[in-house]
């Protein structure tokens, strides 16, 4: 397994990010691409239950299955949903040794990908905690994956980010826990807002190249820049992880070919 450097482990820690350069060689990048574009070209037949979001509008999306995604649809940006469910090449990524070392080592266990997102366009999503969405059965026990499958430009609505924003003590919501309670979402980000004031933290971006991957804490507030210019694509595969010794072992099914493991469940319904 690699290990990572003191330095880097030191930087995780101070603040909720890691970048790792070249994981993945430009060639590598680029089949996995043709493999997506032969998908994308052949979803009548070949996408099976795999879900697309189509982001009419930075906050409005619609969902649908990517076999009846038309043209049109696919001319918005949009988000391939969890094509590491079906979709072997998504797999081999994702789950490559040379990347799972690293997460394995930040969450001290195995990756399990819980979840992935394929982008060709930034996603310009709003500002959040990936806890809301998505927590962990185990405290700060889920990390990120964006894996850059192009060379990004800073007009092409690149990833922002506060270093550091992971050490605010989570929002809690009614219920008493860190996922999401939507109508009390303005209150939480509120709270996350004056802690950062409070905290004197600054927002970054992140523009990397092909087969770079950066890496956050589930706790770092994050979320995707406006596109400033249309004809830029930013294409990503960002892949959310938990860990396999905080679940149940039929929540889990092991990737034959890379050993890796999965969340063992269907697409989400349309
Ligand atoms: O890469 C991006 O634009 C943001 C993606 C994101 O926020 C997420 O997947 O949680």
């Amino acid at each position: 397994m690699p290990t990572l450097t003191s330095d880097q482990l030191r930087s995780w820690d101070r603040d909720g990010f890691l970048v790792l350069r070249s994981v993945f060689s430009r060639s590598e990048v680029d089949s996995y691409l043709a493999e997506v574009d032969q998908l994308v070209q052949n979803r009548a037949h070949e996408a099976g239950e795999t879900t697309v979001d189509v982001l009419l509008q930075p906050d409005n999306s619609q969902r649908m299955l990517l076999c009846d995604a038309t043209e049109a649809d696919l001319a918005y940006p949009y988000k391939v949903n969890d094509l590491f469910i079906s979709f072997a090449p998504c797999r081999r990524l994702a789950l490559d040794p040379r990347l799972r070392g690293t997460l394995d080592t930040l969450i001290s266990g195995s990756a399990v990908i819980i979840n992935s997102l394929s982008l060709r366009m930034g996603s310009q999503q709003a500002m959040h905690c990936d806890t809301f969405y998505m927590p962990p059965p185990a405290t700060d026990k889920m990390v990120v994956a964006s894996i850059c499958l192009e060379d990004q430009v800073p007009q092409a609505g690149p990833l922002v980010y506060y270093a550091g924003s992971h050490r605010i003590p989570p929002y809690r919501f009614s219920h008493g826990e860190i996922h999401a309670v939507p109508e009390e979402m303005p209150q939480a980000l509120g709270y996350v807002h004056s802690s950062l004031d409070a905290a004197g933290l600054e927002p970054a971006s992140f523009v990397g190249n092909a087969g770079d991957v950066f890496i956050w804490h589930s706790q770092l507030f994050h979320g995707g820049m406006p596109i400033e210019d249309p004809d830029r694509t930013r294409k990503t595969l960002v892949v959310h992880y938990w860990r396999r010794e905080d679940m149940q072992p039929d929540q889990v099914l092991e990737d034959p070919e890379t050993g890796g493991f999965i969340m063992n469940r269907g697409h989400p319904p349309v």
